[in-house]
């Protein structure tokens, strides 16, 4: 399985890494850390240092009950560690909802675009179809940031988040973006339940079906802070035992926080051989 991007052409046999740089005031784990250009740079050198396959630089907090950012704010937040991060020799993926914030990434060769909308916005869909050959990440979502964890509620939430991802796959397919440029993640605490975050993890593999590779995002969330008591600032084993869970169930990309961790648990995991079946 290949993931096509602006500049790669991802192989995704062996599990990617996907290194966080949230250069926000308020995201959920390390809001405020990386508010300055020069110190979200020198972020993206650490995560490539400590063997990130890609990064993903997000200029807005998405954490529940987080307000949404104007595009000049994210932008000005996004475009100098864009253009920093280009220089790595890894792919860069932009984690935006935003049509304009995605055309003007797009111009400046980003290589990913990571929707935690799915490309639903009015015009999003557009920006990728006209693109060439950018990826882009589709993640299920119920409601919005400012709402979303208000007493979700599925009755089926594989079958209901497996139909959302297949419709918009089905979306962008019928613009025109081809399936190597696509991969699907189920939007782990995007309005969901603790329960509802472990059933999907617990029937990952049932998302197989829809023919994409999964990227998952477990990385210190709320979850796994219900599961082991822990507080954010100390959920790093519990985050790399849910990558290692998700990959053992099928996914093929991790985003995470403690890129160095991940990437050691992953050689081993890979060194076992445990890749198989
Ligand atoms: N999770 C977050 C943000 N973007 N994108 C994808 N594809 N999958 C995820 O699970 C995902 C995501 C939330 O995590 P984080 O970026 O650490 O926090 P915040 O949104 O507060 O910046």
């Amino acid at each position: 399985m290949f993931w096509q991007t602006t500049r790669f052409r991802i192989d995704l046999t062996r599990p990617q890494v996907m290194g966080i740089v949230n250069v926000t005031p308020d995201s959920f784990s390390d809001g405020g850390r990386l508010t300055e250009s020069s110190a979200a740079i020198r972020h993206c050198e650490q995560l490539v240092a400590e063997g990130a396959d890609m990064l993903d630089i997000g200029g807005e907090s998405t954490r529940p009950g987080s307000m949404p950012v104007s595009v000049d704010e994210e932008l000005a937040r996004v475009l100098p560690v864009l253009d920093a991060a280009l220089t790595l020799g890894r792919p860069v993926s932009i984690d935006t909802n935003k049509p304009e914030v995605m055309r003007a990434v797009l111009a400046r060769g980003a290589d990913i675009i990571n929707d935690i909308n799915a490309l639903q916005a009015p015009g999003a869909l557009d920006v990728v179809a006209g693109h060439a050959s950018c990826g882009v990440c589709l993640m299920h979502m119920r409601g919005d940031p400012a709402t979303m964890q208000q007493r979700p509620h599925y009755d089926d939430v594989l079958r209901e988040v497996g139909g959302f991802l297949d419709e918009r796959l089905r979306a962008c397919r019928a613009r025109g973006v081809v399936d190597e440029r696509i991969v699907l993640d189920p939007g782990i605490g995007f309005g969901k339940s603790v329960e509802h975050n472990l059933d999907l993890l617990r029937r990952q593999r049932e998302l197989l079906a829809l023919g994409r590779p999964l990227l998952l995002g477990w990385s210190r969330k709320s979850t796994l802070g219900t599961i082991t008591g822990r507080d954010v600032s100390q959920r790093l084993v519990a985050s790399v035992a849910a990558a290692l869970a998700a990959v053992q169930s099928g996914a093929r990309i991790v985003r995470v926080h403690d890129v160095a961790a991940t990437v050691d648990a992953l050689k081993v995991w890979a060194a076992a051989d445990l890749a198989r079946g």
